[in-house]
């Protein structure tokens, strides 16, 4: 088996106008997909964070991997020396594909087995502007009737908000709103490190029976094992610890409680299994985190999640902000019932991608050429005087 010809495909789609404690998302969201061929004809994709840096990285190991075997990832991992991890995850998970496909099974089952076969996901919520989708939610009412409209239509169990947007009283009011409206659900809020430690610990008190976790509400592995301290809450991260070599230092301050993550920044599907045992050797939960992406991302996130014993918690996913004339797939995209989505068990990914809709999708890159997200200039065009203040509150 060897890999005969390598695609760079990068990819824009349409995204709401979604708020974040940085700024808001621009009109179109970038992603960098990579197409394997092997000398069978057999087909296998990855897809990874968009922007030139990403696609330099991918265009930059592409004469490495030519004529390397898909199924010595290890190999390929000692070849890519130096690649980034989201660069090096991009070509594990078409790798991957393009095995499984080759050997007529699914990537959870390259990757040890599921243990589940279908992954709970969370309803990830987001304040924002209006569209020609979406009427504006910047308030506790909007968000809660926003809430009613994805649980009726995908049934989560679990609700995040992205946070650190209102102010921090409002942010506790609706979080106050969805535990009303939602008893049952697991809720979780999200400020993006946008808080002093003072107002989190202000507001970790005052949610501390609403929510199941917090995350990243402060600055560093310093901030936040302070902050543990002070409140009762487990607090999660994906931006204090984000890399292997960040570990020891956030287990000696007895930092976070949970550590969320993501095949595309810890590099790759493997990396990721081995952060969970990492994590459940130190007594550490693990959740999953989830950036703007397409549907070959989410058939990844779920073949890993399947994979995952201790990932007792709802996945993050952006995937309900996707519009369905930007999926990927011939089939239209995967579907969230009852909160859930059934992991994919045909050969591979087990998803069917249309070259015409990657055509489509790579034309729209072609005409809003993004070289990399700035969430930050975007709130600029809409408040001039909007500056990236951290912490704001
Ligand atoms: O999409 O605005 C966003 C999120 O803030 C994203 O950029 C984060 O990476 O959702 C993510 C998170 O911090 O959990
Ligand atoms: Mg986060």
């Amino acid at each position: 088996m060897k890999i005969t010809n390598i695609d760079i495909i990068p990819v824009a789609f349409k995204e709401p106008p979604l708020r974040n404690s940085t700024g808001v998302h621009e009109e179109y969201a970038v992603r960098n997909l990579v197409k394997l061929t092997s000398e069978c004809g057999a087909v296998g994709y990855g897809e990874t964070l968009g922007g030139t840096e990403v696609y330099s990285g991918l265009e930059h190991f592409k004469k490495v991997l030519l004529g390397q075997d898909p199924a010595n990832i290890e190999r390929a991992k000692l070849l890519m020396h130096g690649a980034a991890p989201n660069v090096f995850s991009a070509y594990e998970v078409a790798m991957l594909d393009l095995t499984g496909k080759i050997l007529g099974i699914s990537v959870s089952e390259l990757l040890g087995g599921r243990v589940r076969d279908e992954v709970t996901v969370s309803g990830y919520l987001f304040y924002h502007y209006a569209d020609e989708n979406y009427n504006e939610n910047l308030s506790t009412e909007s968000m809660v009737k926003e809430a009613k409209y994805w649980f009726d239509k995908h049934g989560f169990t679990t609700l995040k908000v992205k946070g650190g947007v209102l102010e921090p009283a409002e942010e506790i009011e609706t979080i106050r709103g969805l535990r009303a409206a939602f008893p049952e659900a697991k809720l979780r809020l999200d400020p993006n490190q946008i808080w002093s430690l003072t107002t989190a610990v202000q507001v970790g008190r005052a949610l501390a029976d609403d929510l199941e976790y917090l995350e990243d509400p402060v600055n560093g592995i310093e901030g936040m094992a302070r902050l543990r301290q002070l409140i009762r809450l487990p607090l999660a991260t994906n931006m204090c610890v984000t890399e292997f070599d960040h570990i020891p230092a956030s287990v000696r301050a007895n930092a976070v409680d949970v550590i969320l993550l993501d095949h595309h920044h810890w590099g790759g599907l493997w990396a990721s299994k081995h952060l969970a045992v990492i994590c459940n050797t130190l007594g550490l939960d693990v959740s999953m985190h989830s950036n703007s992406h397409l549907d070959i991302s989410m058939a990844a996130m779920l073949h890993l999640a399947a994979t995952i014993p201790n990932l007792i918690y709802a996945s993050d996913t952006h995937y309900i902000w996707v519009n369905e004339s930007d999926s990927l797939l011939s089939t239209g995209k995967l579907q969230i019932k009852d909160g859930k989505m059934d992991v994919p068990t045909s050969p591979g990914l087990g998803i069917d991608i249309d070259g015409e809709k990657v055509a489509t999708l790579h034309a729209n890159f072609e005409q809003h050429p993004i070289e990399s997200r700035d969430d930050i200039t975007e709130m600029r065009q809409r408040n001039c005087s909007w500056l990236p203040i951290k912490p704001r509150w």
